[in-house]
């Protein structure tokens, strides 16, 4: 079975040893950390996503499949390193409350801080009040927020309206992602930025702190 196939088909099953052993053997063959990501375990989520709307796998399924992700993603972070540049800016990332899918958050995360931002991660459900509390407390210059269910998404609403009650509407930069999230509502709820994946929101961190 060609590679890709066979990275897809174990994350796809869950197996989670089979994807540590294929991702180690793809990088001992120097094949490049980004299409390892993009090509195996990313692709490989989004046949699971329609996999599970289509009713042909099951929660259990989607979690295991999740978890084998992350061990795969574990692997390579450590070829997303921060660089030995400067620190560009704090930035607050965390996945908006009532939602707990972190993937995505994470691999925003990880590109971010790879590319020179100090990042405080606060993981998933987070409340617009933590938020807050967190982009005071470090003087952040950007807080991310990620949402996977259109039923997650006004919090993201909330929170910006929370940062901007708390005084520090001129202060930060909001920043929204995620599968269900697009342009325009990042436009509706007053977001200053939306990216639709990980390494456009590297660009798009960028250019806020510029503005
Ligand atoms: Co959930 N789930 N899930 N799930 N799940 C979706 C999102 C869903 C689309 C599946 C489906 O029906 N096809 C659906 C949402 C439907 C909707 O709202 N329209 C859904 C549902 C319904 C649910 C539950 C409600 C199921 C249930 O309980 N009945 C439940 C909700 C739990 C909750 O949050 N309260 C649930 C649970 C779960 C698991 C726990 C089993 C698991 C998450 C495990 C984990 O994260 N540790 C899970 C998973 C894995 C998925 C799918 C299959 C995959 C998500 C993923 O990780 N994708 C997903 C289907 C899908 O998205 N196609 C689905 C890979 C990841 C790399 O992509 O997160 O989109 P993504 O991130 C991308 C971009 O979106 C972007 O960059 C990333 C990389 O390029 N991005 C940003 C993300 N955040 C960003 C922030 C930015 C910028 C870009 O700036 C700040």
């Amino acid at each position: 079975m060609p590679f890709f196939e066979e990275l897809t088909d174990s994350v796809i099953q869950g197996e989670e040893s089979k994807v540590r052993e294929l991702v180690d053997q793809a990088l001992l063959n120097k094949i490049p950390v980004r299409e390892i990501l993009n090509d195996g375990l990313i692709h490989a989520m989004n046949v699971v996503g329609v996999k599970f709307k289509n009713c042909e796998l099951y929660l259990p399924d989607v979690l295991w499949a999740a978890q084998a992700m992350k061990a795969g993603v574990e692997m390579i972070r450590p070829f997303f390193k921060k660089s030995e540049v400067d620190t560009l800016a704090n930035v607050v990332i965390g996945t908006v409350e009532g939602d707990i899918h972190e993937i995505g958050k994470n691999l925003v995360a990880m590109m971010v801080e790879a590319n020179g931002f100090d990042v405080v991660d606060l993981g998933v459900d987070v409340p617009p009040e933590k938020f807050v509390q967190t982009v005071k407390s470090n003087g952040a210059k950007i807080c991310m927020m990620s949402a996977l269910l259109t039923t997650t998404m006004p919090a993201m609403r909330k929170t910006i309206e929370a940062l901007k009650e708390a005084g520090l509407g001129g202060k930060v930069k909001t920043m929204v992602g995620g599968a269900p999230v697009t342009k325009q509502f990042a436009m509706e709820i007053g977001a200053d930025g939306y990216s639709p994946d990980a390494s456009g929101a590297v660009d798009l961190a960028k250019k806020l702190l510029a503005d």
